[in-house]
C-alpha cells in the first residue's frame, strides 16, 4: 500500500498590479488546481465573498491564529495583515492537490525558507513604467503610494532571479496565462 502523491504548492508573486489576480484566476479554471483561502485584516470590496476570497478578520483574531501556530506565513501590507492559515494549503497538499497561493514577496521569502520544495512563480511587469500604468488605471493609488509601490516592485524584481523557480513578465495576459500553464506542466525537479 503506498501513500497517494502529494500536491505542490505553488506560490504566484509580485508586485501589486502586475495581474496577479488574473492570472490566477485563469489557472484554477484551466487545471485542478485549488486556491489557498487567506486570512486578512483589510475589509471585504463589495464583490468579495467570505471564505472564497479571503478569510475577513479582525487584528485579534489574526492574531490569535498567529499565536496557535496556524499562520504558515504573514505580512503587513497597505496596512493591512494577510497571511496563509495551515489549513487553507497543506491538508490539500497532503490530500494530493496542487495548492496556489496568491502572497506578496515577503511571505513568498517565508514560504521559501519554510517549504524549500514549493514552485514559485514570479510575475514581473514588462517595465516599471507599465507598472506605473496599470497602477494609474486603477485610480486607487496616490502619488506617494505610487513611489512607494514602484520602489518596492523595484527591490522584488532585482531579488527575483535568486529567490523565485521562474519569472514571468506579463507584457500580454494571454501570453502569460500560457506560460504559467506551461510551467505547471513541468515535472518536478529533483534536488
Ligand atoms: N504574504 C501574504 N500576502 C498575501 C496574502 N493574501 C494576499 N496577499 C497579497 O496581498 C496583496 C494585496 O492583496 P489585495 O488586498 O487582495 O489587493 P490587490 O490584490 O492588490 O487587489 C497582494 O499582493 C496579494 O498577493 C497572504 O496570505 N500572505
Ligand atoms: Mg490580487
Amino acid at each position: 500500500m503506498s501513500a497517494s502523491p502529494k500536491g505542490r504548492l505553488i506560490v504566484i508573486s509580485g508586485p501589486s498590479g502586475v495581474g496577479k489576480s488574473s492570472i490566477v484566476d485563469a489557472v484554477l479554471a484551466r487545471t485542478d488546481a485549488l486556491f489557498s483561502v487567506s486570512a486578512t485584516t483589510r475589509s471585504a470590496r463589495p464583490d468579495e465573498v467570505e471564505g472564497t476570497d479571503y478569510a475577513f478578520m479582525t487584528r485579534e483574531q489574526f492574531g490569535a491564529l498567529q499565536e496557535a501556530g496556524e499562520i504558515l506565513e504573514s505580512a503587513e501590507y497597505g496596512g493591512n495583515l494577510y497571511g496563509t492559515p495551515r489549513n487553507a494549503a497543506l491538508p490539500l497538499v497532503e490530500a494530493g492537490h496542487d495548492v496556489i497561493l496568491d502572497i506578496e514577496n515577503e511571505g513568498a521569502k517565508q514560504i521559501r525558507a519554510t517549504f524549500p520544495s514549493a514552485l514559485m512563480i514570479f510575475v514581473a511587469p514588462p517595465s516599471l513604467d507599465s507598472l506605473a500604468k496599470r497602477l494609474l488605471t486603477r485610480g486607487d493609488t496616490s502619488d506617494e503610494d505610487m513611489a512607494r509601490r514602484l520602489g518596492v516592485a523595484e527591490d522584488q524584481m532585482a531579488e527575483a532571479d535568486g529567490l523565485y523557480d521562474h519569472v514571468v513578465v506579463n507584457d500580454d495576459l494571454v501570453d502569460t496565462i500560457v506560460a504559467v500553464l506551461d510551467i505547471l506542466k513541468q515535472p518536478l525537479e529533483q534536488p
